[in-house]
């Protein structure tokens, strides 16, 4: 049997700022797609990079019964996913790929746990977008890394996705090992995400002197952590990384100061969350991250 090259069908679910910019893609793209939105308003456009606006067209609403050739993508926050899930999980044919894109961590783990056979990839973006009332803002350019621990590179699938997020996401890259990219950026927003929140400060403000000094003792606790689960990074290298992405994307508000800012529920439990609940399983002390996890709860 020939093999598709590309998806019949995409399915975003809910109109957060990063899924927005995937759907403008596809609307330049004229990729058949459709966008599944929980509660008004919608987002009903895009500003892109360039100044260009596009309109959503949220005409085409959700598809009922995804095939084998459609791709759900789940651009949501880990704590929705689980709901989200249980409505989509009786509509998916056994072979339609899901593709997470999202911050923090525990979201394949929730995936596996009600589809364990499901083709899954995990995509992990450094772009930058601004949420505001009715339409989305590409404020900083970035990279989109790509993995699977359940389907190989060498798969239609692999080949659709990649071409995908090229086209509306990109530059992209194949991780092999999606994992240890997911802990790298779990640990950029560990870092820039509550501190943006916290000081009510653009991300590249954390460049400035004063913040280094609580930057270096959040990534060496991480880099405790992680070396906990066997993944090797010294907390020198997590901080440069994580400066580098605050330099990167200077001009920005991160999505969680975007998220206490519009009163939102934040992604805390899934970014330094996920550290102290690791932490503790391990018997590690993690004072800084706990405090970060506490105040922005606060908030
Ligand atoms: O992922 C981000 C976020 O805001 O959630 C960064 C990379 C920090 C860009 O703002």
């Amino acid at each position: 049997m020939q093999t598709p090259e590309e998806f019949e069908f995409v399915q975003v679910v809910g109109d957060g700022a990063i899924g927005s910019l995937v759907c403008a893609g596809m609307e330049t793209l004229n990729q058949p797609y459709g966008r599944s939105v929980r509660s008004a308003p919608a987002i009903s456009s895009v500003r892109t990079y360039q100044g260009r606006t596009i309109a959503l067209n949220s005409d085409r609403g959700k598809q009922l019964n995804l095939s084998q050739h459609d791709l759900l993508l789940l651009p949501i926050k880990v704590y929705q996913l689980e709901s989200v899930l249980e409505e989509w999980a009786p509509l998916l044919h056994s072979h339609t790929t899901i593709m997470l894109l999202q911050n923090g961590m525990g979201g394949e783990e929730c995936v596996k746990a009600r589809l364990p056979h499901q083709p899954l990839f995990i995509a992990s973006t450094s772009h930058g977008a601004y949420k505001s009332t009715g339409f989305v803002e590409h404020t900083g350019l970035g990279t989109t890394k790509i993995g699977s621990n359940n389907i190989l590179r060498q798969s239609w699938q692999a080949n659709a996705v990649m071409e995908l997020i090229r086209s509306c996401l990109g530059p992209v890259v194949w991780e092999e090992n999606i994992t240890l990219a997911l802990w790298v950026k779990l640990a950029v927003n560990a870092v820039i995400n509550p501190l943006t929140a916290l000081h009510n400060i653009p991300n590249g403000d954390l460049t400035r002197l004063e913040y280094q000094n609580e930057i270096r003792l959040i990534c060496e606790e991480i880099s405790a952590v992680m070396a906990s689960e066997r993944i090797f990074i010294s907390a020198r290298e997590l901080v440069e990384n994580s400066l580098n992405v605050a330099a990167a994307t200077a001009n920005n508000f991160s999505s969680m100061h975007q998220d206490v800012k519009y009163k939102r529920q934040t992604e805390i439990d899934s970014i330094n969350g996920f550290i102290v609940m690791l932490a503790k399983k391990k018997g590690i002390d993690v004072p800084i991250n706990t405090l970060l996890l506490e105040q922005i709860k606060l908030l």
